[in-house]
């Protein structure tokens, strides 16, 4: 049948339309159509491809969906082989690199390194010819590969098509694909739901989904690529000089490309680089296990050579694992300050994210029994940044013979009252209060902390001689304590003593939100307490309040506000809070500083990376200001700030029409 030129004509505006709307909402996050629009033409394209099937072609979008099943993947031979990278780990090493350049090069002269994150991923060769991506091949062993194209193309990221201008015969466009952690998060989540198997980090999750013989499945997980560099190249008009340009010039024809990719000259600027990713690292949407240093000049590549698939040119700086495997020694159960039992894996020390580790949490029963961890398996432990570390995985072929399914008992290891699990809540509590001798050490503790009354070297070891001493039971006597008291305790001086002392007493002079929140109250956090501070003004008001009225405040839901006026109905609580406030616990009125701040009352949501300000510096300057830092925008937002990578949230404020502003105007908002 021959395609009517009005059908031909329609078709190739609707995959332009569709490709660049889908360019500019997944590779830089600014959406110009409503994702209804967009489904629009994307119901128009499939209903003129079943009525005109020979207008189907590989590089429509409709082929994003996913296809056919597969009964396996067949082999592809790399024209050009997909080379690996060699590794250092320290900066001596990295310095040894660069030597050995300048050393084959011949020459004293500091280089200019291409340099970018290492993404935990998979690493992809894409095949485009006439602009038209026609295969998508793993590394496999770097000459022979598996062919994933009907899997590639269901990624959104991957452009099907190249756009713009001097596009050559044949491109051959290397990178990684990988899952963003959010994506990682969630999907982990629905394969529990699911009751399936959870992936054990990213990189498995992302090499699991590519490998899927039926496309449609690969269609629906949240894979991404970012591209780092070029294979095989016919037919090109202009061949940059540098990688930094190649990237660039790939980047101009739909391929996406990593938004840190940075030239830095000099060992100095490359241990510099190495260092701010390393910082971010963990604010980063995506894993990475390092920072790739390539030599800029294409020539100067050319000269290097490679030996044994790894390029003499480039370089991967790794960052620590943040997985390890090791041993579990014992299960013992800790008791929090609202007395819930948290099983707690301890380890054979391991070495894992820059730290050494020998304990994880466990979480509770449940978790226990999906994982089904026993004392003496080895497991696999993940530790990211200030997460928590945990249990990700047993490696059940190392099991010895009779270990035991762990379970939590029915009693209060500390005071041996009876622990129960109240529906709905994965934990189980210790019922005694303030009576089980842990619950005090934590109530103590928290009191104490930094951000709560600041008690300036009362740490938690002094807490719990002092309660197990029988030196105090609740935070009100830590006013009473003598330095002749706390000088008698183990490994405590005179003089230690007598700071001591000096710091409790200098506590006393506090802020109402901080007093609020070293209370302790359930749910109650810093930002609940900032807020019922500004609100009530004085202590009396706010233990007066009934839930209607504290629902009313911003930060509070009626869970919260059943425990703030639970708490307050306690006597034994009253009667802390009457000899703290008797032992001269002060506060200044709290100040509605914010008054004459334009941001007074305003909701505002960060998001993206900023560059000057940290995440909680930002919070903190806002929340001076009278501002609700809100986690998530809704129509009631009033600002949104979006740092470098700003995603989704920033796509939902365009959505919704709320004003965005940039880390610079936050910046001047807060001077
Ligand atoms: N970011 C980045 N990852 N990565 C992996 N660049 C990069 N380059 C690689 C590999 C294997 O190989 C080059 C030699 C192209």
């Amino acid at each position: 049948m021959t395609i009517p030129a009005n059908i031909l004509q329609r078709k190739d505006e609707l995959h332009n339309l569709i490709n660049k709307y889908n360019y500019l909402y997944y590779a830089t996050d600014n959406p110009e159509v409503t994702d209804s629009e967009y489904d629009r033409l994307f119901g128009e394209l499939s209903q003129l491809e079943e009525d005109y099937p020979e207008l189907l072609s590989l590089d429509s979008p409709t082929q994003r969906v996913g296809g056919q099943a597969l009964d396996k993947f067949d082999q592809v031979t790399h024209v050009m082989p997909m080379l690996s990278l060699d590794n250092v780990f320290d900066e001596v090493e990295f310095i040894a690199f660069d030597k050995r350049v300048k050393d084959w090069l011949n020459t004293d002269s500091s280089q200019t390194y291409i340099a970018e994150p290492k993404l935990d991923g998979l690493a992809i060769s894409l095949r485009y010819e006439k602009g038209v991506l026609i295969q998508a091949a793993t590394r496999g062993d770097g000459s022979v590969g598996e062919d994933v194209t009907v899997n590639v193309r269901t990624i959104s990221t991957v452009p099907l098509k190249l756009t713009g201008e001097d596009i050559p015969d044949v491109l051959e466009v290397r990178g990684e694909i990988f899952m963003p952690k959010a994506g990682f998060e969630a999907l982990n989540q629905k394969q529990i739901t699911e009751g399936k198997k959870p992936f054990v980090n990213p990189r498995n999750a992302a090499a699991g989904s590519l490998r899927q013989l039926d496309s449609k499945i690969t269609a629906n997980r949240p894979l991404e690529m970012y591209c780092y560099g070029l294979g095989e190249i016919q037919g090109i008009s202009n061949m940059p000089e540098t990688h930094f340009a190649a990237m660039h010039m790939i980047e101009k024809w739909g391929c996406r490309i990593s938004p840190e990719l940075e030239l830095v000259t000099g060992v100095e600027a490359c241990l510099a680089y190495i260092e701010q990713v390393g910082e971010k690292r963990d604010g980063l949407a995506y894993d990475i296990d390092g920072v790739v240093f390539k030599v800029d000049n294409l020539l100067l590549q050319q000269r290097l050579g490679f030996v044994s698939r790894a390029p003499r040119w480039a370089i991967a700086h790794k960052f620590p694992a943040q997985q390890e495997m090791t041993i579990v020694e014992d299960i013992e159960i800790q008791v929090g300050r609202t007395g819930a039992l948290t099983p707690v894996a301890r380890l054979k020390p391991v070495f894992v994210g820059g730290v050494t580790v020998s304990n994880a949490t466990l979480h509770n029963q449940d978790e226990i029994n999906r994982k089904d961890v026993r004392v003496g398996d080895t497991v696999i432990i993940r530790r990211a940044g200030d997460v928590i570390p945990e249990v990700v995985q047993i490696v059940l072929s190392k099991r010895p013979d009779n270990t035991q399914p762990f379970i939590i008992p029915s009693l209060c290891p500390i005071c041996d009252s009876v622990a129960e699990r109240i529906e709905g809540e994965a934990v189980m509590r210790c019922t005694a209060g303030l009576y089980c001798p842990a619950q005090r050490k934590e109530a103590i503790k928290h009191f104490a902390s930094r951000k709560a009354m600041d008690i300036d070297g009362l740490g938690d070891k002094i807490v719990e001689q002092l309660v197990d001493e029988d030196l105090i039971d609740d935070p009100a006597d830590l006013f009473r304590l003598t330095i002749e008291q706390l000088a008698a305790l183990e490994r405590m001086g005179n003089k230690s003593a007598e700071n001591l002392v000096n710091a409790i007493q200098t506590a006393k002079q506090t802020k109402f939100a901080r007093f609020l929140y070293s209370l302790g109250i359930r749910e109650v956090g810093e930002a609940t307490a900032r807020s019922l501070a500004l609100h009530f003004q004085n202590l009396d008001a706010l233990m007066k309040a009934d839930e209607t009225a504290l629902v009313e405040i911003e930060d509070v839901g009626p869970v919260v506000a059943h425990n703030i006026v639970t708490f307050f109905e306690q006597s034994h609580n009253q009667e802390v809070i009457d000899r703290l406030l008797a032992a001269g616990v002060i506060w200044p009125i709290e100040q509605q500083t914010s008054i004459d701040s334009a941001l007074n009352g305003k909701t505002i949501v960060l998001t993206g990376t900023l560059e000057e300000l940290s995440r909680s510096e930002a919070k903190e300057k806002l929340l001076a200001l009278g501002a609700k830092v809100a986690g998530s925008v809704s129509k009631n937002t009033d600002y949104v700030v979006a740092g470098r990578d700003a995603g989704s949230k920033l796509t939902k404020a365009e959505k919704l029409g709320v004003t965005v502003v940039d880390e610079a105007t936050l910046i001047e908002w807060i001077h």
